[in-house]
């Protein structure tokens, strides 16, 4: 790796550092909290690790979002609970793969969108955290949309995301196909002049029989944390 790549590559997971650890100053006492997952999420579990270590903070308890974010969060000390004990959580920190002007996202390239999307859907406060590099003016152009599918459903479903103007890839992992938490497969949609009316791409998306989620969050974020060469930004609905 060159030199300059490398120098970017340490500045990006700084960047992810910062947001993480900013985020996970935002928890108070006795919160029920989500979990995201992702590499920037993990920065702040470990950050909220801390805390609880160092500070003595105590929370009621946090719910994860995938089983390597549960992992992680048992490997530093975080009560893990779920969503039969709090239905309803305080505050839900997620990364993104993508943000917009209007704070809609695009999620899912770790493959743990479902459980993200329940957890965001729970919280009273959803805090999106992310570096410059995830915001864009348009979703869709520079990542795929993935779109978790009933793995009986596969091939009707890519056949309607086709006709939708998608190219739908199955996401593989190490040569096969992968499989989410949840036992599904997940269809990476590439929209070629990327995705100009989110809202309405989400409800022909919800129609089709065998669509579990999809990797679009939009109305979820109330505000976001975005970390760059100028420091940590804050932004809210
Ligand atoms: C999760 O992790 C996902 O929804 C998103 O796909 C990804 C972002 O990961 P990272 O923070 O590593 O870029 O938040």
């Amino acid at each position: 790796m060159k030199e300059s790549e490398s120098a970017q590559l340490q500045e990006k997971e700084a960047w992810k550092r910062a947001v993480g650890e900013a985020a996970a100053a935002l928890i108070e006492p006795g919160m029920v909290i989500g979990l995201g997952s992702g590499s920037t999420a993990e920065w702040m579990i470990r950050a909220l690790g801390h805390r609880l270590q160092q500070e003595g903070l105590r929370i009621a308890g946090a719910v994860p979002t995938s089983e390597r974010t549960e992992a992680v969060a048992r490997a530093v000390g975080i009560p893990l609970t779920d969503l039969d004990h709090y239905p309803e959580l305080d505050l839900d920190i997620d990364g993104t793969d993508e943000i917009d002007p209007h704070l809609h996202l695009i999620k899912g390239g770790g493959g743990a969108l479902l459980r993200e999307k329940v957890v965001a859907s729970a919280s009273r406060r959803f805090v999106v955290i992310a570096d410059v590099t995830k915001q864009v003016p348009l979703l869709g152009l520079h990542v795929p949309l993935p779109i978790e599918t009933v793995p009986f459903a596969l091939t009707p479903v890519r056949r309607r995301l086709e006709a939708l103007g998608a190219e739908a890839r199955l996401r593989q992992r190490d040569g096969q196909p992968f499989y989410t938490d949840n036992g599904n497969l997940i269809l990476d949609c590439y929209f070629p002049d990327g995705i100009a009316d989110p809202g309405e791409l989400e409800n022909r998306l919800r129609r089709i029989v065998g669509v579990v989620e999809t990797g679009l969050f939009l109305h979820m974020t109330t505000e976001a944390l975005i970390a760059g060469p100028g420091g940590i930004t804050h932004l809210a609905r």
